[in-house]
């Protein structure tokens, strides 16, 4: 296990969706992770940025054109203040259907090689600044989702993120050595997966609004600390898998629906205008 913490970074393979599709299959399978640039247009991060900061007041706010800053004190999930606001997010139409662009299907059918499932649970990522210690640790979505080999990561920052906001970093090739043990620690999950000796280099980069980020379920990734004063980074992930793999359970629920009270999908689609991205799950054939 590696103890000596004398970690380097280099950036991301940039990835372009005019690639081959054998090519990016390839490099996936290859690297464990596709990093796409500028993918999602980014009029569309922006208005759900706009309605996530909406249900983010007055604890975060922006005055364009600045990233969003944090108002009062840090929080971080399962805080109380994280736990007012949550629900909030949780029940933005704009939120789950972002993940259901036919833009992003097409996009994740290149991995799935399949008509791809999109996950019901949906993340977003508040991560406020004077919380260190507290980010994301190195984790596997294969243990957190209990998810197969077939399953994918699907990330996107919905503004541009720099090193000190604390970006998202990936182990390259980790997926290669299959599901590794856990032990419990601070930060969000509250589970970190063994790293060894010889992985020394990770792989990040600076990134900007709407660029993609798609990594294996054994890719080992973590966060950064937000090393900022006062900027606060947000960014939405889910899972994909080729349609009819295995689904634990647990992904149909809303993320935390198993601690916030009254966070369930009926107050969630209470609000909607459309039905289409509501109950799509509810006859998945491969679940467990
Ligand atoms: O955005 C983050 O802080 C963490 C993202 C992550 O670990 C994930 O999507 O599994």
């Amino acid at each position: 296990m590696n103890t000596l913490n004398h970690d380097q970074t280099s950036p991301y393979i940039i990835s372009y969706i005019e690639e081959d599709t054998r090519i990016l299959r390839k490099r996936f399978s290859e690297w464990g992770y596709l990093y796409i640039k500028g993918y999602i247009p980014q009029q569309n991060c922006e208005s759900l940025l706009s309605a996530i900061l909406h249900a983010c007041a007055p604890y975060i706010c922006r005055r364009l054109p600045h990233p969003p800053h944090l108002e009062g004190e840090p929080f971080f999930e399962t805080d109380t203040v994280w736990d007012e606001i949550y629900p909030k997010i949780q029940s933005l139409e704009a939120f789950h259907a972002f993940f259901h662009q036919q833009h992003v299907l097409n996009l994740m059918e290149i991995i799935t090689e399949a008509p791809p499932f999109v996950y019901p649970m949906k993340m977003a990522r508040i991560s406020t600044p004077r919380k260190i210690g507290f980010e994301t640790p190195p984790h596997q979505d294969a243990h957190s989702h209990h998810a197969g080999p077939t399953m994918a990561g699907f990330w996107v920052p919905l503004h541009d993120v720099n090193e000190a906001m604390g970006r998202v970093k990936v182990l390259p090739k980790s997926h290669k050595l299959g599901v590794r043990p856990v032990f419990e620690t601070q930060g969000v999950g509250g589970v970190q997966c063994e790293i060894y000796d010889s992985e020394i280099i990770w792989h990040a980069s600076d990134v900007g609004a709407g660029d993609v980020l798609i990594f294996h379920s054994c890719t080992v990734h973590k966060a950064e600390p937000n090393m900022t004063s006062d900027t606060v980074r947000i960014s939405v992930d889910t899972r994909f898998c080729d349609y009819g793999a295995p689904v634990f359970s647990t992904n149909l629920e809303p993320h935390h629906g198993w601690r916030i009270e009254g966070l369930n999908w009926p107050s969630i689609y209470g609000q909607w205008r459309n039905r289409q991205h509501q109950y799509y799950w509810r006859d998945y054939p491969g679940l467990f």
